[in-house]
């Protein structure tokens, strides 16, 4: 069994509340909302950050992107606008070490930074 979290989640072994799924990527809510919509995306197969994902397999991050505008489309979001970040490394405050895309919208959002 993987011991990475976004991997079982794929997996199925840990429930999830999936918003849309391709061949290749799995939408979800973030257990932990920072917006009033917030889902990840996340490639089916593991890869540590999206820095790992564009070196290994560009077409792979770009159907992640594209995942998500389709998550931002089905969450009626894509008209006001919304936001993708990917963060990598201790500064962003990344917690999960599988490449994933926040979409956040749903309202207007803060400034990002410190
Ligand atoms: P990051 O800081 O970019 O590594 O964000 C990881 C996100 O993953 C964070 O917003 C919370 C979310 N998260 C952590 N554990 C779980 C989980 O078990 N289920 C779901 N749906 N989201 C999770």
């Amino acid at each position: 069994m993987s011991d990475c979290l976004f991997c079982r989640i794929v997996a199925g072994e840990i429930p999830s509340t999936a918003v849309h799924e391709t061949e290749t990527t799995l939408a979800f809510r973030d257990i932990n909302p920072q917006a009033a919509v917030h889902v990840l995306v996340v490639p089916k197969e593991h890869h540590e950050d999206v820095v790992a994902l564009g070196a290994a397999d560009p077409d792979l991050l770009a159907d992640v992107v594209a995942t998500g505008a389709e998550v931002a489309r089905l969450e009626g979001i894509d008209g006001p606008g919304y936001r993708f970040v990917f963060n990598t490394g201790e500064h962003a405050g990344r917690t999960v070490f599988h490449a994933h895309l926040h979409v956040l919208g749903g309202e207007p959002l803060g400034m990002f930074g410190r």
